[in-house]
Formats: structure tokens, sequence, C-alpha cells
């Protein structure tokens, strides 16, 4: 029996480490074979299929429906969807999970890099922006992060090699019998 599709996805502050450990697990799940492996980070999303939108509450809802939407149609169809948006708001986040979890699993990964250390690191100068004005609505600074009660999975960046943190997932998914 063919397995069934599912997705991840992460949430957690600019900086926090989503994009660099969802691309880390997409290889680790490309290599095992099986299902097709779809990222969808939240800058190539924001890019190809949110580029009219900002960063008010109403038009980074309208974003996370749209990765839910896809999410959930390659979720359908069998395949593996890797989400990394920053996903603030739980109810958006919950509204997705809603959406994913009639075709498949929906497995929600808090990466959870507090907000001094994304700042500390700064690794865009993005904050350095957002404490001086120049980016308005900067979430964890000028904006809310609404932290994950009930994720799958929490992950301590601070203290943890990325790689291991996508050793992490993969186990996570096998404890939940999807690989
Ligand atoms: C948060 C912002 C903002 C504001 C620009 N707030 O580190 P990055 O640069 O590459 O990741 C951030 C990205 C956030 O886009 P998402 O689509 O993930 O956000 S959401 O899920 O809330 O829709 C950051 C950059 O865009 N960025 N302005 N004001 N991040």
């Amino acid at each position: 029996r063919a397995k069934q599709g599912f997705t991840v996805f992460f949430t957690g502050f600019s900086g926090s480490g989503k994009s660099t450990i969802a691309n880390a697990l997409r290889v680790k799940l490309m290599e095992m074979g099986g299902r097709p492996v779809t990222l969808l980070d939240g800058d190539i999303v924001r890019k190809h299929l949110s580029q009219e939108l900002g960063f008010s509450k109403e038009h980074r809802d309208i974003n996370i429906r749209r990765i839910g939407y896809v999410a959930s149609e390659i979720t359908k169809n069998g395949g593996i969807a890797i989400c990394a948006p920053i996903a603030p708001y739980a109810a958006t986040r919950r509204a997705v999970r809603e959406d994913v979890e009639q075709f498949g699993a929906f497995v929600e990964v808090h990466v959870a890099t507090s907000i001094e250390e994304c700042e500390r690191r700064d690794r865009k100068g993005l904050y350095k922006l957002a404490r001086e004005g120049k980016i308005k609505e900067f979430t964890g600074i000028s904006d809310p992060y609404d932290v994950p009660e009930n994720p799958e999975l929490a992950i301590d960046t601070e203290n943890t090699e990325v790689d291991y943190c996508a050793q992490q997932v993969l186990l996570k998914l096998e404890g939940m019998g999807l690989i």
C-alpha cells in the first residue's frame, strides 16, 4: 500500500533557522526516495505566489493560507510538503492544519530559537533595521508571534547542530509511521 502524503510545517522567527533545517530535511527525505518532496520556503513563496503581499495580519494570513492550499494539494497526491514561513498566528496555523488533515498528516515543528538569539545572530541585518523603525511590523520586535502550544515537535537550535535538528524531525516522522 502506498504511504499517505504529509506536510511538515515549520514555524518560528525570522532567522530562527527554519529554512536551513527545512532544506536539510528535504535533502534527507529525497535521499530516502519514494515520495516527491516539495519545499515551500517563506521567501520563495513570497517571490512566486505572494509578491503583492506585505506583512499586515491580513496579508500574512493570505500568504499562509496559500501555502496551506498548496501543501494540502501535495499531501492529497501522496507527496511530502515542507513549509517554512514565520506563520505568526495560531489560528491561521490551525486553519492550515485543518486543510491538510483532510488528506494526510500535518506535522507542526516549532523552531524555538528565542527572539534574543535571532536578534543577536541578525544574519540578514533585518533586526537592526526593525529596531531603527526602518522595517515596520517586524515579527518579535513590533509585531506578534503566537508561540505554538501543541506542536508535534519543538526544536532547540541554540544547542543543536542543523543536521541533528533535521534528524529529530525524521525521528518524529518515523515515530508517527509516516516514513
Ligand atoms: C517579518 C519580514 C518582515 C516583517 C520582511 N516581519 O529572514 P527572512 O526575512 O528571509 O524571513 C522573513 C520573511 C517573512 O516572510 P514569511 O512569508 O515567512 O512571513 S509570514 O509567515 O508572516 O507571512 C524576513 C522577511 O520576510 N521580512 N519584512 N515585517 N519578516
